[in-house]
């Protein structure tokens, strides 16, 4: 069973959204070329949905502005701009990518005084969201991950993939994401290819 994970491919992290990630939206062809022709099973896709006031948001650290680094529940946490907001615009999925063909969505962020850049738990791993137990009984043999924040939450997401999905091929397919910055992608690249996870080609996530 192969299965296709589009990470956060939401207005917010595209051109005009709130934490937009350059050529942001130059993903969401990609994505809609593998939901199309990936031969996948199972597409699934994952939404950042903050509530108003979330912690990460730099705006309700009275000292902080967006992308210093700050604290959450103790732990260090980037401050980020207001994003993703639940029901809002900056949170919907990209108007062009073809979400009528996604079979599962797993928001996360919910909780006010955690991160999650997982699709699969939050940072400090209190909780985990239902998408493990989800590919787990479908008896997905191959995970593919693409979409936005190559550095952020496709990395979190790829490498907890690894660990809490034992045996499952993981693969990110590189473009189809982007970044926010350029030394968070390298390392995310080094992290990942750590973990076990396979960086590949669009080409070959296709034909096999
Ligand atoms: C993300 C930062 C904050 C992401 C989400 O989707 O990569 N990054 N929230
Ligand atoms: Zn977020």
């Amino acid at each position: 069973m192969k299965a296709l994970l589009l990470v956060d491919i939401q207005n917010g992290f595209c051109p005009g959204g709130n934490l937009a990630v350059a050529d942001g939206d130059a993903v969401v062809p990609v994505a809609n070329l593998l939901i199309r022709d990936g031969g996948y099973d199972i597409i699934a896709a994952s939404q950042d949905w903050h509530p108003e006031g979330h912690g990460s948001f730099a705006s309700v650290h009275p000292d902080k502005k967006p992308f210093d680094m700050g604290e959450l529940d103790g732990k260090p946490q980037v401050m980020w701009p207001d994003h993703c907001v639940q029901n809002t615009e900056d949170a919907a999925f990209h108007p062009d990518l073809d979400i009528a063909a996604v079979d599962y969505i797993q928001r996360k962020g919910e909780n006010p005084e955690i991160d999650s850049y997982s699709a699969f738990r939050d940072n400090e791993h209190h909780a985990v969201t239902g998408l493990a137990d989800y590919l787990k009984q479908k008896g997905v043999t191959t995970l593919d991950i693409t979409g936005l924040a190559l550095d952020f939450c496709v990395r979190f997401t790829a490498v907890d993939a690894r660990e809490m999905l034992p045996g499952v091929t993981v693969r990110v397919i590189l473009e189809g994401c982007r970044g926010i910055s350029e030394d968070g992608v390298e390392a995310a690249l080094a992290e990942m290819r750590e973990a076990g996870v396979e960086l590949i080609d669009l080409r070959t996530a296709i034909e096999d």
